[in-house]
């Protein structure tokens, strides 16, 4: 049975509704992707069953207006619902993160009310996915020098490159597409399954995110309707506004992963016996959980006052930056830590350990690395960009 480290009584901050979210969604995950997400990772392969029900559970969009089908709550339950799916999967976790801040997100704050109405209901309920796309193959920490371009043919756009390592691309509806105008300006395009030119094959062979859909979003002279711009954003501005949300999401989301591995490694070494004695006896073990619980609680008081902050506006992307970097680095030491102390048996699949710890070497560097986060907090501190 898990139990979730609060050292700092956290809860204790909380309000009841938060709590009542946390438990429907915790429960969701216990009955319904732990059983089962051991064998899609072992086979490569999503669990698209899911997505629905995430959809019925108020997963996508939670602090969206209802008006457009969200649930128009603060960003404090929006985290504690990624904490939980990712104690699940990073893959589940990962599909709310698309679906929220990368899709319904930018349609919602740079869209026109049409575009709300049209596509935000159907990405709320899980009738359709959505999938982000920013990254190219040669473009990755710096987008702003994308290649993927449109050019306006009077009664459309026509849409032309490639975009690489996409969440959901092969299975998405609609597609958030990031390019540039004929003036070099990056501009949001919202691009539908079924248009003429548009394909996204899958990518295989990871060894990370295996319960997750990867793939590639091709566009060959894709004819785009104009009310597909998204009229309200111009410049990179644009896609960082969607990723503040998306890495606020994930400073949350590890910690259930980290979380997920202390409580299961805590609970194994009360159990497991060497020496005669429970291995949880040995300095060296208590070292290691001793830290791993500092860690954690340092994690939650951060993503707790970053959430405060967020909810009054206050929050800023280098406050994110700071947030997703530490935390994902610290959830990924403590799979590592958690992994060894259960000896062999944590290289299995009868252990969520390993799975967490293959998930994060993606997290660690999707919206945004490690290096570039650091690189973020740099220049907020000194004022002196220090990318190129
Ligand atoms: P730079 O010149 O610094 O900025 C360009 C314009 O953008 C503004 N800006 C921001 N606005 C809002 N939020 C932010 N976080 C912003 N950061 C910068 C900036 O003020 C400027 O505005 P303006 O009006 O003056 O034009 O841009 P740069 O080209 O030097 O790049 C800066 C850098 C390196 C920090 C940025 O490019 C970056 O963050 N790179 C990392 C790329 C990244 O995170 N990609 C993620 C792709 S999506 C993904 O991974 C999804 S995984 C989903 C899942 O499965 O969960
Ligand atoms: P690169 O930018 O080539 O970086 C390689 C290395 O160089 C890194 O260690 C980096 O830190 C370092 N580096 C780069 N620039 C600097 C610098 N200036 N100073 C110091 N070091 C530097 N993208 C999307 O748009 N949508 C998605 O849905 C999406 N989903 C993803 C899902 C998965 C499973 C993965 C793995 C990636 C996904 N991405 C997505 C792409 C992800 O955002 C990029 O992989 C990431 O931004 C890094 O780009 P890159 O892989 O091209 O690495």
């Amino acid at each position: 049975m898990y139990n979730p480290p609060d050292y700092y009584l956290v809860d204790e901050l909380l309000t009841d509704e938060h709590k009542i979210i946390r438990s429907a969604i915790r429960d969701w995950v216990d009955r319904t992707v732990k059983p089962v997400i051991d064998e899609y990772a072992q086979k490569h392969e999503y669990p698209t069953h899911l997505i629905k029900e995430m959809g019925e559970l108020g997963a996508f969009g939670p602090f969206i207006p209802e008006k457009y089908g969200g649930s128009g709550l603060d960003h404090i339950s929006y985290g504690l619902i990624m904490t939980e799916l990712e104690r699940g999967d990073s893959a589940i976790r990962s599909t709310a993160s698309v679906q929220t801040s990368l899709v319904m997100y930018p349609i919602y704050a740079f869209g026109s009310e049409e575009q709300r109405m049209k596509y935000l209901p159907k990405l709320a309920t899980g009738e359709w996915v959505g999938a982000f796309g920013l990254t190219e193959p040669n473009h990755g920490s710096d987008p702003g020098r994308m290649l993927t371009r449109f050019k306006d043919q009077g009664d459309h756009y026509l849409l032309n490159g490639s975009k690489m390592w996409i969440t959901n691309a092969s299975i998405c509806d609609v597609a958030v597409v990031w390019a540039k105008d004929e003036e070099g300006k990056i501009r949001g395009l919202i691009v539908e399954r079924g248009m003429e030119g548009f394909t996204s094959p899958e990518t295989t062979k990871k060894w990370s995110l295996r319960a997750s859909s990867t793939g590639e979003l091709i566009f060959d002279n894709v004819k785009i309707p104009k009310e597909n711009l998204l009229p309200n954003v111009k410049g990179l501005k644009g896609p960082l506004m969607c990723l503040n949300s998306a890495r606020y999401g994930i400073a949350w989301g590890v910690l259930g992963a980290a979380m997920d591995c202390y409580d299961t490694a805590l609970r194994y070494a009360l159990e497991r016996k060497q020496f005669k004695k429970p291995i949880a006896s040995f300095q060296l073990q208590q070292k290691k959980l001793a830290e791993m619980l500092t860690e954690i609680t340092k994690g939650q008081l951060l993503t707790w006052r970053l959430g405060m902050l967020k909810n009054e506006d206050r929050a800023t992307p280098a406050q994110i930056s700071m947030a997703k970097r530490n935390n994902v680095e610290m959830a990924l030491k403590i799979a590592r830590e958690s992994r060894q102390i259960l000896g062999a048996m944590g290289i299995t699949g009868d252990f969520p350990i390993m799975r967490h710890m293959m998930n994060l070497e993606s997290v660690i560097t999707y919206e945004g690395t490690h290096d570039i986060h650091l690189l973020i907090t740099g220049m907020d501190i000194t004022g002196i960009p220090a990318f190129e």
